[in-house]
């Protein structure tokens, strides 16, 4: 029987490269193992910089599921609905871009609504609240004899009516910006009243912030008044003042014509002092222009309480209108410590520490406590 095959391929042929074809292949396998390697160290050396980024916007993404909605923001109609209450202005409530994108607790940036609301123009005083506390003998958290369950580890003798003060550091002690150890000073007898400690008073600035205010203590004052503190939200809306993402409360530039526009800190913080705005501590409120909606010092000056509690990925989740804050605070760098908000920054700000007179970043504090670059002021609801 025939049988049939298939032919059988021939092999291939066997072509002797020539010696430059052989150097030439050896040069590219070189090639290609040291392109390997640029982009192995290239991607080392930049991860410092820019992994951190990488790794927010992909945790960003994850955790949110769907990219951000970039419609335009839309203000409602300015109209107040009344006269203005004493000391008060309109904020006509709508849309905003909330957040920073540069700021782990301030992202996503997203959109929210808030309703309209009235707003003190500026941060109370210390003369009204020495018109509080004449009406009502209320004492606040500084002057009170601190509880040993919340020193456990302090000495009795130690356990004294306290305050944080900003202490400048001498220009040979070496100060870690992370850590805040070198420049607060606690202050026994430090209070809205005594600022910087026993003998110190407000005399001559009456009209400036009042600080070593705690939450509670904005709380109470607010409540006196019938008004309230802001949410978050409303804060970041009102210090927007109509503009739409921009870095500061007037707009794009830090210094427009040169000027500044808020009691910050220029020098190197926390060295140097160099006053350019003009103030060295705390300055008389409205001693800068206010901003879109007639409020001042909503960049600076003192560090403001605002309502909610703080969690650094509130964001990722809260409601995109009027939203409240969540129900309880928690602070990663200070676990079992619940805080709430603060907005605005302080005197204290500087561009190489705390930065946070930029709108759309955070600050944060523990209900109780209280230091000399922390105010408030209050917000009221149309009647
Ligand atoms: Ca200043």
């Amino acid at each position: 029987m025939k049988t049939t095959h298939k032919p059988l391929t021939p092999p291939a042929a066997n072509i002797a490269l020539s010696p430059r074809e052989v150097a030439l292949k050896k040069l590219y396998r070189i090639l290609a193992i040291v392109g390997v390697l640029a982009v192995i160290l290239t991607a080392g050396a930049l991860w410092p910089l820019y992994g951190d980024r990488l790794l927010r916007t992909k945790t960003m993404r994850d955790l949110w599921g769907k990219p951000p909605e970039m419609r335009e923001p839309k203000i409602n109609a300015s109209n107040p609905p009344g006269p203005a209450p004493d000391g008060m202005v309109w904020i006509p409530g709508g849309d905003f871009y909330m957040g920073h994108d540069d700021y782990d607790d301030a992202i996503p940036v997203h959109m929210v609504y808030v309703d309209g609301f009235w707003m003190d123009k500026h941060e109370v005083t210390n003369e009204q609240y020495a018109d509080f506390v004449k009406a009502t003998g209320y004492v606040t958290d500084a002057e009170k004899q601190p509880r040993a369950e919340d020193f456990p580890d302090a000495p009795p003798d130690k356990l004294k009516p306290f305050s944080i003060i900003f202490k400048k550091p001498g220009p040979n002690d070496l100060v870690d910006l992370r850590t805040h150890q070198g420049w607060w000073d606690l202050q026994y007898g430090a209070s809205w009243k005594h600022p910087e400690g026993p003998g110190t008073t407000t005399l001559g600035r009456e009209n400036h912030p009042v600080v070593h205010v705690s939450y509670n203590d904005a709380v109470a004052y607010c409540r006196w008044g019938k008004k309230r503190l802001p949410t978050e939200a409303e804060w970041e809306f009102a210090a927007r003042g109509g503009l739409d993402r921009k870095p500061y409360t007037w707009g794009d530039e830090l210094k427009p014509e040169g000027k500044w526009m808020a009691n910050i800190w220029q020098g190197e913080f926390p060295y140097k002092n160099t006053k350019e705005d003009g103030f060295e501590g705390t300055a008389p409120v409205g001693s800068f222009p206010p901003n879109g909606y007639g409020l001042h010092d909503m960049a600076g000056n003192a560090w403001e309480w605002c309502a909610d509690w703080y969690r650094s990925d509130y964001y990722r989740e809260s409601p995109d209108k009027n939203p409240q804050g969540p129900d309880s605070g928690f602070d990663w760098n200070e676990r079992g410590v619940p805080k709430r908000v603060q907005r605005g920054g302080s005197f204290l700000c500087a561009d190489n520490y705390c930065i946070r007179y930029v709108v759309g970043t955070r600050g944060k504090g523990e209900v109780t406590s209280a230091a000399s670059h922390t105010g408030f002021r209050c917000a009221m609801n149309a009647k």
